[in-house]
């Protein structure tokens, strides 16, 4: 069963502002704002009884603070993955995450280029890590990952995408069978298998929750969700992340948990 010891996240710095975004419209980050929501998502991993390792603000780096795509943290390994997006990719070359992650695992692999790979596109199911294949992931990147993976006895599912940022943006396994799935997702046979809990186009952005421990952390604005989630005999903690939805960042995007 899974269980979560740790989580790392990495503070916003006021470059925020300048994170990448398909939703220009929606206006940009207000640091500040940002800075408080973090500080209730870092509260509410902790309610979830991890430990939560905090990296300093990179302003170099707009989108530092999704550190969910800089590695793949497993139970056996972790793999420094290889952004795709151009100003992202030396993310994964800060030496205080390296030196981080460094602390906790021995086996550390790395995706090398022409591979990418953000891990926003890698939804763990047990054993099994469904990767989609998107705009930042692509198949040498899914190769090198699934050669690593499949190295630890771990299986890989490839998974199509054509809508969304990343596959987590549209699909999220809550455990206990449960999965948050929408739009292009609904009706792909991969996931029949599941217990899915169909997100409503007008609160897409939901779909991108997690799970913590048995907790089940919920982006505040989106009852509908929330209630299906509660619904399922869940704890629910509800974080405003209204800030990182403007330049497409979820939930998941915000920390790695292992
Ligand atoms: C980006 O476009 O890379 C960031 N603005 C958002 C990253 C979201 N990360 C994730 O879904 N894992």
């Amino acid at each position: 069963m899974t269980h979560f010891k740790n989580v790392i996240v990495r503070i916003p710095g006021h470059g925020i502002s300048e994170g990448i975004t398909s939703n220009p419209e929606l206006g940009k980050p207000i640091y500040e704002k940002a800075l408080v929501q973090h500080e209730h998502y870092i509260s509410a991993l902790t309610k979830c009884g991890v430990k939560v390792n905090i990296l300093q603000p990179n302003d170099d780096f707009p989108d530092s603070c999704f550190m969910e795509d800089t590695a793949l943290c497993t139970d056996k390994c972790a793999i420094i993955s290889r952004p795709g997006a151009a100003t992202r990719q030396n993310e994964t070359k800060l030496e205080d995450f390296r030196e981080l992650l460094s602390s906790f695992y021995t086996n550390i692999h790395e995706i090398e280029a022409p591979g990418t790979v953000e891990p926003g596109d890698i939804m763990m199911v047990g054993d099994t890590f469904y990767v989609g294949e998107s705009a930042r992931t692509n198949k040498e990147g899914i190769k090198q990952m699934r050669e690593i993976l499949e190295s630890y006895g771990k299986e890989v599912i490839e998974v199509p995408l054509n809508e969304v940022l990343h596959l987590k943006t549209g699909v999220n396994y809550i455990e206990d069978n449960n999965l948050l799935i929408s739009g292009e997702f609904i009706d792909n046979p991969l996931f029949a298998k599941f217990n899915k809990i169909v997100v409503d186009p007008d609160e897409a952005y939901a779909a991108n929750c997690i799970w913590v421990n048995g907790k089940v952390i919920v982006p505040a604005g989106y009852p509908k969700v929330q209630k299906a989630v509660e619904h399922l005999g869940y704890e629910v903690l509800v974080v405003d992340t209204s800030e990182y939805c403007k330049i497409d960042g979820g939930l998941s995007c915000l920390s790695l948990r292992f």
